[in-house]
């Protein structure tokens, strides 16, 4: 009885992973969640949260959240978001970030006139960063979107998907390693545009939001991303 006591503690340690954050919007508003003041409008239609801000110049939106006050309370983390880019430039979520001095790890979905990229991004301030990992793409507005965004340790991953939220590959578009950031920090959904022809005007919304402590990356798949690059 105790040995069997003792290998359900084992298996349940092994095989459950904790939600700490998760958010659909269908009670139809946005509780919880911090609105950055950027003049961006911050709402909840139909079961998702809508950024949307037109300017002359440059605008952007940021809503961030954490599991307990103050910050995330573990380190490492897995966020999984859908989103829909209406409008703008870039589009994403940010994990391990510090609101007071704009840093965190960034993973973007980048539309613009000629290309379009993913992005994995150390940010280091307003418009400063280093691309730790990108890779061109499909994106297109008003297609839908998953984005995962995984701290384990120094490891960072970033991938995305269509379909279903269960579609989710195995695989990792992106992974890096790196020792800037190591306090759990926020999360934030994020939305930008720079300003084209006398303009900016950004429209994105996001769903089903999910922040666990379940991490995947490890240091196989970070060799391996990286073999990958040599050939
Ligand atoms: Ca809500
Ligand atoms: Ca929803």
């Amino acid at each position: 009885m105790k040995t069997a006591i003792i290998l359900f503690v084992v298996i349940s340690a092994a095989s459950f992973s904790t939600v700490l954050v998760s958010d659909d919007f269908s009670d139809g508003n946005a509780d919880g969640w911090t609105e950055m003041p950027t003049g961006a409008s911050y709402t909840v239609e139909a079961g998702r949260y809508c950024f949307t801000q037109t300017a002359p110049d440059t605008v952007w939106a940021d809503s961030w959240i954490s599991d307990i006050v103050g910050g995330m309370s573990v380190s490492d983390y897995s966020c999984r978001v859908n989103l829909i880019p209406n409008e703008g430039e870039m589009f994403g979520i940010v994990g391990r970030g510090n609101v007071g001095t704009i840093q965190g790890y960034g993973l973007f979905i980048l539309i613009d006139k000629i290309d379009n990229y993913l992005l994995l991004i150390k940010i280091e301030g307003i418009g400063q960063g280093q691309v730790l990992g990108v890779m061109p793409g499909s994106f297109s507005y008003g297609q839908e979107y998953w984005l995962r965004l995984e701290m384990n340790g120094h490891l960072i991953g970033g991938k995305y998907w269509t379909g279903n939220a269960g579609d989710e590959p195995a695989v990792w578009n992106l992974t890096a390693k790196d020792d800037s950031y190591n306090d759990p920090g926020i999360f934030t959904l994020f939305g930008y545009d720079s300003n084209t022809g006398g303009s900016a005007s950004m429209d994105v919304s996001f769903d089903d939001v999910e922040i666990t402590d379940e991490t995947t990356l490890d240091l196989q798949s970070g060799s391996w991303a990286f073999v990958k690059t040599l050939f």
